[in-house]
């Protein structure tokens, strides 16, 4: 049995069965991970839309900026300049050394935000009433390669899967100790190949996974740890929010280390009132003296998940 297959798959459910208020009361208010599956033609077609092919077709010329695939944490990461047609063939063509995180594609690519806001997403039907600050990240990866074990902070986040196949592995937030967290939200480990004499205490962590396909979305609740593996080339379009009704993020850190959860829950609330550029400096702040406190920890390997 592989690691995957030996951890609890997370529930999967049909989302006509929902309407933004059923979705919200049952799963972002419980902060409770599930699989949405939209059946419809709509989606099906709109997937069908966003294919790299379709992408490569429709935006060759935009210019967008890749990461580099191996294993260093985010801030450590080099980025480069590509043409998205050129830069997508060589992809598909199973290039692994870079993939498209489109943090600011909407900005960054008008002609993308223009569609999107004509053709919204499946999921769009089920965001909560008085969702706001949305953030949309379109994901591009080559086949056989994954993103690091994270948290997304305290933004609820919807996931489709829009084309190709992707293991999500998931990890409830208070558990910081098991995952050996470096920095904010970053751990060291590959939850795929978990090295216990490095990391023995990942061992009392408890994941669920789940693989997606095209039309699938999952919902990674506010501060659950996530780590992401492409098994083909794939598209995913991530949209993070915040939204009226939602847990504190001092609720769902119930169990984190208390300087931990106090530090979050201050940088969380300053930027839920408006002072952004003070909860930044805040973090900003706590992260240098942490790098200075904490020594780096060489991240695992991005060993390949076996198949
Ligand atoms: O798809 C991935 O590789 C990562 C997705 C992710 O981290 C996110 O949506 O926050």
């Amino acid at each position: 049995m592989s690691v995957v297959q030996s951890h609890p798959s997370i529930e999967r459910v049909r989302a006509h069965c929902f309407d933004r208020a059923s979705f919200a009361h049952g799963y972002l208010a419980e902060n409770r991970p599930v699989v949405l599956s939209f059946e419809t033609a709509h989606a099906i077609e709109w997937c069908a839309r966003w294919s790299p092919t379709a992408i490569a077709s429709r935006y060759a010329d935009a210019t967008i900026e890749v990461e580099e695939t191996r294993e260093v944490y985010v801030g450590e990461r080099t980025l480069r300049r590509r043409p998205l047609g050129a830069w997508i063939s060589g992809a598909l063509a199973g290039d692994t050394r870079e993939r498209w995180k489109g943090l600011e594609f909407l900005a960054r690519v008008p002609a993308m935000r223009d569609d999107l806001a004509k053709r919204p997403p499946p999921f769009d039907a089920l965001m909560p009433d008085g969702a706001h600050d949305p953030r949309s990240t379109l994901w591009i990866a080559p086949a056989r390669t994954m993103s690091s074990l994270h948290h997304d902070g305290n933004f609820d986040n919807l996931n489709l899967q829009v084309s190709g196949r992707k293991t999500f592995l998931l990890v409830p937030p208070p558990q910081h100790r098991q995952l050996y967290r470096y920095g904010s939200a970053e751990s060291p480990i590959n939850p795929f190949a978990p090295d216990l004499k490095r990391f023995p205490r990942f061992a009392e962590a408890a994941p669920q996974v789940a693989t997606l396909t095209a039309g699938e979305a999952l919902l990674i609740p506010k501060y659950w740890w996530h780590c992401v593996f492409a098994h083909e080339p794939s598209v995913n379009l991530a949209t993070c929010f915040s939204w009226k009704g939602e847990r504190s993020a001092w609720s769902v850190l119930a169990g984190a280390p208390l300087h931990h959860r106090a530090l979050t829950v201050v940088a969380a609330e300053l930027k839920k009132r408006g002072f952004v550029a003070t909860a930044d400096a805040t973090r900003r702040l706590w992260l240098a003296a942490y790098e200075r406190l904490v020594p780096r920890v060489t991240p695992q390997p991005r060993a390949l998940l076996e198949e």
